[in-house]
């Protein structure tokens, strides 16, 4: 039964022809290289809670994020919904630095590990390099296989 939904969020910093990812050393991910970001704590904003795992997992500060999509994700067998906000970063401040969650390191855009990444990402990624917005649903089974989704482009997130 599907009880409640967590709030999260996942920015990703993106330079002309690269993107910075993240390998998720530890909890829930790991061994993935994904965007930075994590749960929204009480008392924050989504994107006081973005703007605070970025800087907690990369060392990076960035003046402006923007919303960029909205992913819900189902796990066949738990309880709770994950609803994922995901914002894009094109400037940022400071150098990627090894946090105990997550190593950075920078890929051009058609290098992107999509094999060694949630298999989600190769779906929306293009969208989000192309500075479109989009909503999303994905029924995962396990961490690896998609059961079934729903993606669409939206005007306004
Ligand atoms: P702790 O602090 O250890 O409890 P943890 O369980 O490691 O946290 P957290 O807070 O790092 O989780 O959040 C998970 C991160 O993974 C969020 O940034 C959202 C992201 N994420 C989860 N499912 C995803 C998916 N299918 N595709 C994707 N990102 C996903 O691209």
């Amino acid at each position: 039964m599907l009880s409640s939904t967590r709030l999260l969020t996942l920015v990703l910093v993106v330079q002309p022809g690269r993107v910075l990812l993240g390998l998720k050393k530890r909890g829930f991910g790991a061994g993935k290289w994904n965007g930075f970001g994590g749960k929204v704590e009480p008392g924050e904003t989504i994107e006081e809670g973005a703007r605070r795992e970025l800087l907690e997992e990369s060392g990076l500060t960035v003046d402006a994020l923007q919303k960029v999509g909205n992913i819900t994700f189902e796990f066949v067998g738990e309880p709770q919904l994950l609803d994922v906000h995901v914002f894009r970063a094109d400037a940022f401040n400071g150098e990627p630095t090894e946090s105990e969650e997550m190593r950075p390191q920078w890929f051009e855009c058609d290098q992107i590990p999509f094999s060694q990444m949630w298999a989600d990402d190769v779906l929306w990624f293009p969208l989000m390099l192309q500075k479109k917005k989009f909503v999303g649903y994905f029924k995962f089974q396990g961490h690896d296989v998609i059961l079934s989704h729903k993606l669409e482009e939206v005007e306004n997130i």
